[in-house]
């Protein structure tokens, strides 16, 4: 059995008001727990809805131009005007027909850090016959600033796809000026082919590459400080950043520390938030969140996560974080870093897909501060992204065609 997939949660709604709950705790670890702010997610764009909006993200250009990326294969320009009514199509591949199921399509996209000088972006898309997954460069037309060149396509991954599903699909350059993308376990559901601790895949990865570099005749090159170049095991990837991971879906650099944090999909138990370190494994398929998967393999050195959280109630008793409250689907987010709402400095910000729920941590000195509800969870607003601009304010996509920015809540709000 898999996770359920998007189509089929929205589907049932009212499956997924009974699974889930809202459990409005906030559960500090620690006695000196600073505390969570009272937030509200406010529509940012009232006049605009989109399609299965699933990514947001600033251009690094002075240009102020935020973009939103559709699965279906559209990319947006949002109107400068937060009451304007139309969104630029800056990219449209709806052709190519990304999307033919529930976890496939136009998933990703990152800017290059010097897209201001070289005019370059990356997309993550899934193409079939045969089933895959691409990384490609494009370029902005030399016509047009707010169209992308369609046929200017480089083409700098292909990764089969034996499933739909588990595609990760995230792609993010790190303060490093690498590209980090995330690659979930292949699909299906429980690992069929124990792809999650193989070395010699790039799949259940977060992945390093140098996209201004070439290794040999490969269109990208290997930084030579990732953690498997020239090591013994001679069949392991040197893409490879960090491994045993099921399905990354999203995951984000803290701007002031550089920390990666992920959300890693699990399967039909457990939800998990991971600090992504150089080299580390994150326990897929022995281990899911917490608990034992698969195996119980003697001498394994796994990264647990950072907090898990249960798909049922039942499940959440066994939990070390019992009253985080419940979800199917990760979504991870952000440490927030923006000026509008100093309460939140430092929180990382991460939600559920099926549930709607936002929630906020506090992670410091390798210790869980505080982890609690921010939004209360509302599956009418499945949470496919967070989204972060050039300052380091920080938005929401959801699949009711909405995009949300946070802001304090109103204080009848804040003493319920
Ligand atoms: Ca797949
Ligand atoms: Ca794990």
């Amino acid at each position: 059995m898999t996770r359920i997939p998007f189509k089929a949660i929205l589907a049932v709604p009212a499956l997924v008001t009974t699974l889930l709950c809202s459990t409005p705790v906030v559960q500090a670890q620690e006695t000196n727990a600073a505390p969570l702010p009272a937030v509200e997610l406010k529509v940012a764009y009232p006049n605009l809805k989109l399609t299965r909006p699933l990514w947001l993200e600033e251009a690094p250009d002075g240009s102020g131009r935020i973009f939103v990326v559709g699965q279906d294969g559209q990319i947006w320009i949002m109107p400068k005007d937060r009451n304007g009514s139309e969104a630029r199509l800056f990219m449209d591949m709806t052709d190519r027909k990304p999307h033919e199921q529930s976890e496939e399509g136009l998933l990703g996209l990152a800017f290059h850090p010097q897209f201001k000088t070289n005019h370059k972006f990356y997309i993550y898309y899934t193409q079939q016959l045969p089933k895959r997954s691409v990384i490609s460069e494009f370029q902005v037309s030399a016509a047009d600033a707010n169209k992308a060149d369609m046929d200017s396509e480089r083409q700098i991954m292909e990764v089969a796809q034996p499933y739909w599903n588990h595609n990760g699909g995230c792609l993010v350059f790190g303060p490093d000026g690498y590209l980090y993308i995330s690659l979930g376990d292949g699909g299906l559901g429980g690992d069929p082919h124990t792809l999650g601790q193989s070395l010699n895949f790039v799949y259940s990865k977060i992945l390093r590459i140098d996209v201004n570099s070439r290794a040999g005749r490969m269109p990208y090159g290997i930084p030579r400080d990732n953690p498997f170049v020239g090591k013994k095991d001679a069949e392991a990837r040197p893409e490879t950043w960090a491994y045993g991971l099921r399905n990354t879906w999203r995951f984000s650099f803290d701007r002031q520390t550089g920390e990666l944090w992920a959300g890693d999909v699990g399967q039909d138990k457990w939800e998990e938030v991971d600090l992504i370190v150089k080299g580390g494994n994150y326990g897929w398929s022995d281990r899911e969140g917490f608990h034992q998967y698969k195996d119980r393999p003697s001498g394994k050195k796994w990264i647990e996560p950072v907090v898990e959280y249960a798909h049922s109630p039942a499940l959440a008793k066994e939990s070390k974080f019992p009253e985080h409250g419940l979800g199917l689907s990760v979504t991870g987010g952000y440490v927030y870093r923006g000026k509008k709402l100093p309460k939140l400095a430092g929180v990382y910000l991460y939600a559920d897909f099926s549930s709607g729920t936002v929630w906020g941590l506090r992670y410091e000195n390798g210790k869980l501060i505080s982890d609690g509800v921010l939004v209360k969870s509302n599956p009418a607003r499945p949470i496919t992204s967070f989204g972060e601009d050039q300052d380091g304010e920080v938005y929401v996509t959801a699949f009711d065609g909405r995009i949300y920015e946070f802001e304090e809540a109103a204080p009848s709000a804040a003493a319920k």
